[in-house]
C-alpha cells in the first residue's frame, strides 16, 4: 500500500483553518483552540479494516461551501443516508452542508450497478470531492461510517470545532467478509429503555455491525408485550436482577426500536429463550407449570433451574402465540429460540420440544437461530446455531456443532472466552463476570472465525456476534465500558478480509478510535494493551 503525504504548506493550512473558524462564527480567532495537525488521517486508519485501500493524490477538504449531493433520481433511502451524514457533520463543522441534486464536487452519495454486493461501497477522495458509490443504500451508509473515521475525531462533537476537515486522497474499495455481524444485548437481567437501546444501535453502526440480537426473556424478566398472554410483560417483566423495577417494551416501543435500527441498517433478532431460562413466564402463568403452581419471580443470577412443561399441550399454544406475535413485530429474517442451559429438561424432552417449536418459527415465516445446544436436537433446515463454547470446550461438544455445520446448519460464532463482552478484562474490572475467563482486548480480537471450530466447513460460518449479558450492568455507561474497546475488534473479525488481520496494525487503528469515543461521550476501558494517543 502506498501512503500519500500532503505537500500543502503547513502555514497555508493553518491560516486557512483560522479563516474557516472565523467564518463559522463560533470562535473569535484569538480564543480558538489550536487547530489540529493539518495532516489528514491516513486512508487506512479505519476500523473495521477496509478490503482494499489505495492512498494517493491530494486530500479533500470540507469547507463552508461544501454540499452533500445525491442524484436527482435518488430515492428516499439514499436521501436519508445523505441527511444522516449532514446531521453528523453540521454541529462540529458549523457549516450548512445543504443537500442538493445540483452542481459538481462536494460529498456525493450515489447508487450504481457494480460488484459492491448488498453492503459494499467505494469511497474516492480527491481535491474536488469525496464520492461514495454503492449498489444499495446499506453500502452508502457503511461508506459514511468510513468517511467519519477519515475526518478528525472532533467531527463527532456536538459543538463547533476548528477543523480543518480534511480527508486523505485515494480510493477505498470495501465489502464485508461475513453477512452476519452481530451484537447481543441482554435486556432481561436488567432492563434497558428504548433510548438506551437506540444509543447502542448508533454505536454498533459506527463499526458496520448489522444485527442486533435482543435477549428478550429469561428467568429474571419478560420484556416484550404479548397481547394473548398479557401477564408475561405486566408481571413477568416487573422486576430484574437485584429486585429493581424491571420493565418491558410495549409493541409500539418495540416497533420504534425496529424502525430506528433499520435507519442504521441493523436488523433486529429477537430471542425468546426456551425451554429453560423461563422462570418469568412460569411465574406469570401457573398453567404453564407441570405441577400447576407458579413459582415466585426470581431476581438472582443462577441459571438452569427452570423449564417449560414439555408434555403439556398448553405449552405449545403458548409458544405458538408468542412466536406469532413476535414474528408480526419482526421484519427481520430470524427468530432466536434460545435453547441453552436446559439443565432442568431431560434430553428426550429437549429434543421433543425443539422438534415441535422449530416448525412454529417456520410457520410464521422466520428462520430459527438457537444457542449451539440446538445441535443436540435436530436443527431445522436453514437454522443457524450460535456457538458460545470456549477454546477449551471438549472435543465431543465441538464435534457435535461441527457435524451439524457439515450437515447444513449455519454458524454464528460467539466464543465466550473471546467475544462475551460481559467477561471482565482483568481481575480488577469493576463490572462483568469471569466464568469464561478474563478477556483483554487482544484476546478478543486475535482469532479467526474461518478456522475457529475444528471440522466445521468455512462456508458454514455466517459470521460473528458479541453477546453482552447484563447480570452486572444497569446503565448505558456500563454497556459501553464492557463493549469498548472489544466490540470494534469483533466487528473487524466479521467485516474485514482475513488478510488484513493482525494485532500490531489493529491496535494502532483501534487507538485512534479513543478520541472519537471521547468526542461522542462513549465510556470505555483504557486497556494498557492499546497505544492510546496522549494529550
Ligand atoms: C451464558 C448463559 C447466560 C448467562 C451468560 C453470562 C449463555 C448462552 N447462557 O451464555 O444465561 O447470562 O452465560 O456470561
Amino acid at each position: 500500500m502506498r501512503r500519500h503525504h500532503s505537500t500543502t504548506p503547513r502555514l497555508t493550512r493553518v491560516l486557512g483553518s483560522l479563516l474557516l473558524v472565523a467564518a463559522a462564527g463560533a470562535f473569535s480567532v484569538g480564543a480558538a483552540p489550536a487547530p489540529r495537525a493539518a495532516e489528514p488521517a491516513p486512508l487506512d486508519r479505519v476500523v473495521p479494516a477496509p478490503a482494499s485501500v489505495e492512498p494517493g493524490g491530494a486530500p479533500y477538504r470540507i469547507t463552508a461551501a461544501t454540499r452533500v449531493r445525491v442524484d436527482g433520481a435518488a430515492g428516499f433511502s439514499v436521501r436519508r443516508v445523505a441527511a444522516y451524514l449532514a446531521g453528523i457533520l453540521r454541529p462540529s463543522t458549523g457549516y450548512r452542508l445543504p443537500l442538493t441534486e445540483q452542481g459538481e464536487g462536494g460529498i456525493r452519495l450515489r447508487l450504481a450497478k457494480g460488484s459492491f454486493g448488498p453492503e459494499g461501497y467505494r469511497l474516492n477522495s480527491a481535491p474536488d470531492g469525496v464520492t461514495i458509490t454503492a449498489s444499495a443504500p446499506a453500502g452508502l451508509f457503511h461508506g459514511v461510517q468510513t468517511l467519519r473515521q477519515l475526518l478528525p475525531a472532533a467531527v463527532e462533537r456536538g459543538t463547533v470545532q476548528p477543523g480543518p476537515w480534511t480527508v486523505a486522497g485515494g480510493t477505498i474499495e470495501d465489502h464485508p467478509r461475513y453477512a452476519y455481524r452481530g451484537a447481543m444485548l441482554d435486556v432481561s437481567r436488567h432492563f434497558f429503555t428504548v433510548g438506551q437501546v437506540k444509543r447502542y444501535i448508533d454505536q454498533l453502526a459506527l463499526y458496520k455491525i448489522n444485527e442486533l440480537h435482543l435477549h428478550l426473556s429469561d428467568d429474571q424478566g419478560w420484556r416484550i408485550a404479548v397481547d394473548s398472554w398479557p401477564r408475561l410483560a405486566s408481571y413477568g417483566g416487573s422486576t430484574e436482577v437485584g429486585g429493581g423495577a424491571g420493565g418491558h417494551y410495549t409493541k409500539a416501543d418495540y416497533r420504534e426500536i425496529v424502525r430506528y435500527a433499520a435507519t442504521r441498517y441493523v436488523e433486529l433478532v429477537p430471542e425468546i429463550d426456551m425451554p429453560g431460562h423461563t422462570n418469568a413466564a412460569l411465574a406469570s402463568y401457573a398453567r404453564l407449570n407441570c405441577d400447576g403452581t407458579a413459582p415466585p419471580l426470581y431476581t438472582g443470577t443462577q441459571v438452569g433451574f427452570s423449564s417449560l412443561c414439555v408434555n403439556k399441550p398448553v405449552t405449545y399454544d403458548f409458544v405458538d402465540d408468542v412466536i406469532r406475535e413476535l414474528a408480526a413485530l419482526t421484519p427481520g429474517r430470524y427468530l432466536h429460540i434460545g435453547g441453552d442451559e436446559a439443565h432442568s429438561t431431560s434430553h428426550a424432552d429437549y429434543v421433543t420440544f425443539m422438534d415441535r417449536v422449530q416448525p412454529l418459527v417456520a410457520k410464521y415465516g422466520k428462520t430459527v437461530i438457537g444457542w449451539h445446544q440446538l445441535t443436540g436436537a435436530t436443527p431445522a433446515k436453514g437454522a443457524l446455531a450460535q456457538y458460545w463454547g470456549l477454546d477449551g470446550t471438549g472435543a465431543a461438544e465441538k464435534e457435535q456443532v461441527a457435524a451439524a455445520a457439515r450437515n447444513g446448519t449455519g454458524l454464528v460464532l460467539s466464543p465466550a472466552d473471546r467475544v462475551y463482552l460481559d467477561m471482565k478484562y482483568t481481575k480488577d474490572t469493576p463490572l462483568g463476570l469471569s466464568w469464561a475467563g478474563l478477556v483483554e482486548v487482544k484476546r478478543s480480537y486475535d482469532w479467526d472465525p474461518g478456522t475457529y471450530l475444528p471440522g466445521a466447513p468455512a462456508s458454514a460460518v455466517r459470521g460473528v456476534e458479541a453477546p453482552l449479558w447484563s447480570e452486572t450492568l444497569t446503565r448505558s455507561s456500563d454497556i459501553e465500558y464492557m463493549a469498548f474497546p472489544r466490540l470494534p475488534g469483533v466487528a473487524e473479525l466479521g467485516w474485514s478480509p482475513a488478510a488484513t488481520h493482525g494485532w500490531d496494525a489493529y491496535k494502532v487503528r483501534l487507538a485512534a478510535q479513543g478520541p472519537r469515543w471521547d468526542a461522542l461521550g462513549i465510556t470505555y476501558y483504557r486497556s494498557p494493551q492499546v497505544p492510546w494517543p496522549t494529550g
